[in-house]
């Protein structure tokens, strides 16, 4: 299924970011299937390693494993961080890395680079560096990427479901809120991308046991 080799953007810390970038996504050329996307991330125990890969994106599959979420320009504007910021903690995720970001041109473009052919891309790099600054993330626990598109809400805010962030808070497929990495191999070309390993923390909530146990 997977190569079980850390895709090179664990590495990233180190780099330039014309490096890391081509890096990241000559990373997700490592993995024999083209995505990792909602079906298939979850019930995979008793598989073996081959199914679980190990990047900077934690191991897929398990606790570690971590999303990129970004609260994009138009969160930070309406002064809405906190409230969305805090469905993730109390949903049982842990904030492992966060900052504030005013992103180059550069890096706003090779984020969304798999979109560079839409008719959208030029103002969609505009609204992402259009000087209000955006809050990059990366969360971690139990099927965080899955779950993470789950409480972020469908793409279009006309179809995201209440009680989705989208569904909650925004009306415009332009103005959209928040980003979310959507299977393992963009969340560890995104987390690489946007963080160093250093970055990273490693550490354990007062109430983890109370969050995981599954008995
Ligand atoms: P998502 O953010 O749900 O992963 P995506 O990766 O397809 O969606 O697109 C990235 C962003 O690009 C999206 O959050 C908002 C913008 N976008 C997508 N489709 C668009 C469209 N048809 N018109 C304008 N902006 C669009
Ligand atoms: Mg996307």
């Amino acid at each position: 299924m997977f190569a079980t080799r850390a895709a090179p953007a664990v590495r990233a810390s180190r780099m330039p970011l014309a490096v890391v970038a081509a890096t990241a996504v000559a990373g997700a050329s490592l993995y024999t299937q083209p995505s990792v996307h909602l079906d298939q991330a979850v019930n995979t125990a008793g598989a073996d390693a081959v199914s679980r890969p190990t990047t900077i994106a934690g191991t897929f599959t398990t606790p570690s494993e971590r999303s990129f979420i970004m609260i994009k320009p138009d969160g930070v504007n309406r002064q809405i961080v906190g409230k969305i910021i805090s469905r993730f903690e109390e949903r049982g995720y842990k904030l492992v890395a966060i900052k504030s970001v005013l992103p180059s041109t550069e890096l706003a473009r090779e984020h969304y680079s798999d979109l560079a052919s839409k008719p959208f891309f030029g103002s969609l790099i505009k609204y992402l560096t259009s000087g209000t600054p955006v809050i990059a993330m990366v969360w971690e626990g139990k099927d965080v990427i899955r779950q993470g598109r789950n409480m972020v809400g469908a793409t279009n805010p006309l179809q995201a479901l209440p009680g989705s962030i989208r569904g909650d808070y925004a009306v415009s497929v332009g103005r959209n809120i928040i980003h979310a990495s959507d299977g393992f191999e963009s969340a560890t070309k995104e987390i690489g991308l946007w963080f160093g390993e250093k970055e990273i923390a490693s550490y354990t909530p007062a109430a983890w046991d109370q969050v995981m146990a599954d008995n």
